[in-house]
């Protein structure tokens, strides 16, 4: 890198625009990114560093801390800066916006730290039917807002309301009947790093963790609406559009939206929660108020909720429009069109085997079995009806007990957790076999086989046949 050119800050600050070129300054570097800009996953916001010092801005989007983007930036160096100009400070305490982070308890597996997100041990996932609010993965993709109880304000306004409104914490909890429904969780990349195998993705690292069921409790959507005299038949209702108190460096806020008929369907139960398992949300989950979207993807039940716009579009988050979306294994960086997939809402029929896990040796019981069991959630209310286990990589199948909810068919959100004792007595001592999970739901959609043909290049929706390798002592 010695005998490079030398820039100093200000002409580096001048290539601040698309038409100008886009140069950037990483530490003792100067790079040149106009090409880079229309390949990067997040977007526009690229262009907020334009001209500038990246480091700040890296420092709220602390995923670019990854050896490979480092490498990436190098391939786009055209110099280095004037050394007077290299700013030394770094990161200190008082700049880092994740400071007041909630902290949390060493047992996750951690796969950013800031943003923080975590995902509990695949292990003890299925040892209790509602996940205890300490081991609830966690996705967040900003800072944690710190929201004082009597400061909060859920602002309400759109289409079909005449007067905007705002409903304090205290209003939400009393002036509305409490809802409670048990309601799963996953995010659309649960699984991902079997796709990564595959090929390379885009997007954080995912074991099979990223999913979890709770009890939530808050005001229904329904309910609230019609107190603000919403008139919900009003044709430009499309799209409800939710918007969170975590915001990034220009101040604009994590948001998502769904479709207003999902919504607004009363049987659905959306609810404003602010209750996880019976106590306060923590803060990680989004404390005080978060959206519950029963049955739709991880990514719409907004956290930290402050805001809902009734919209006849849908949200213009970079999450809702240029993220959150499934293409063909075809499809790639340079040929992707992120307005030719509808945004994920509901999610496919998924399982998985959380205990043993991957890669460990087993010890048979007496009567040559061993003792398997996971979770198993579709999408849109759809319950499981079946989880089918295989113990011999899928000749030969056997169906699992099921441990469930009695809720109707095509109104179940909650999770599946399964077990089944598989044969391995006619396995030869020292062996390796593999194992797999399939689940079908009430529409009798399968899992597909294998990961090959699902793959994307967000690696998003990974639901294939959970496949894992063991031993015989
Ligand atoms: N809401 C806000 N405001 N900010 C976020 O970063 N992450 C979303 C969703 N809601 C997110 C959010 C994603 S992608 C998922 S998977 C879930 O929250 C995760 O919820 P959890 O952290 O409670 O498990
Ligand atoms: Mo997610």
């Amino acid at each position: 890198l010695e005998g490079l050119k030398e820039y100093n800050k200000l002409e580096v600050n001048q290539h601040n625009s698309k038409e100008k070129g886009v140069w950037i300054i990483f530490r003792n570097g100067v790079y040149d990114i106009t090409k880079f800009i229309e390949e990067h996953p997040g977007g526009d916001k690229i262009l907020l560093g334009a001209g500038q010092d990246i480091e700040p801005f890296w420092n709220l989007y602390a995923v670019h801390n990854d050896p490979q983007i480092f490498k990436l930036l190098e391939s786009y160096r055209i110099g280095n800066l004037l050394p007077d100009d290299v700013n030394t400070e770094g990161v200190t305490q008082a700049n880092d916006p994740y400071q007041f982070d909630p902290k949390r308890p060493g047992y996750f597996a951690v796969r950013s730290a800031k943003p923080f997100n975590a995902e509990p041990p695949l292990n003890v996932l299925a040892d209790s039917w509602l996940t205890p609010n300490e081991l609830f993965y966690i996705r967040n993709h900003l800072p944690v807002p710190d929201i004082q109880p009597d400061e909060y304000e859920l602002e309400i306004e759109g289409f079909g309301i005449k007067n905007p409104i705002k409903l304090s914490l205290k209003e939400l909890k009393e002036k509305f009947p409490k809802h409670t429904i048990c309601v799963a969780i996953q995010c659309a990349g649960n699984r991902r790093s079997e796709m990564t195998k595959v090929k390379q993705v885009r997007g954080l690292y995912w074991g099979g963790a990223a999913i979890s069921n709770a009890n939530w409790s808050g005001a229904k959507l329904v309910d609230v609406l019609k107190y603000c005299d919403a008139d919900l038949n009003d044709p430009n209702i499309k799209h409800i559009v939710f918007d969170g108190a975590d915001t990034d460096a220009t101040g604009s806020s994590y948001g998502a939206s769904v479709p207003a008929e999902t919504a607004l369907d009363g049987l659905n139960q959306f609810i404003l929660a602010y209750e996880m398992n019976g106590v306060d949300i923590p803060r990680d989950h989004g404390y005080p108020v978060r959206l519950i979207a029963p049955g739709i993807v991880g990514a719409r039940n907004v956290k930290w909720l402050n805001k809902i716009t009734l919209s006849d579009e849908e949200s213009h988050s970079h999450w809702q429009r240029k993220d959150y979306k499934g293409f063909s294994p075809n499809v790639d960086w340079d040929n992707v069109d992120f307005e030719k997939s509808p945004s994920i809402q509901e999610m496919p029929i998924q399982s998985a085997i959380c205990d043993p896990v991957d890669g460990s040796t087993v010890t048979p019981n007496a009567n040559g079995f061993i003792t398997v069991k996971g979770y198993a959630w579709s999408g849109g209310g759809r319950k499981v009806v079946r989880v089918d286990v295989s113990p011999d990589g899928g000749s030969n199948w056997i169906t699992a007990d099921l441990e469930q909810e009695d809720t109707p068919l095509n109104r179940t959100y909650s999770w599946t957790l399964w077990k089944a004792d598989i044969p391995v007595a006619s396995l030869k001592q020292g062996s390796n076999f593999q194992v797999v999970c399939k689940a079908i739901d009430s529409s009798y959609n399968n899992q597909p086989e294998n990961v090959e043909p699902i793959w994307n290049l967000r690696g998003v929706l990974t639901n294939s046949w959970h496949r894992i390798n063991l031993k015989l002592t």
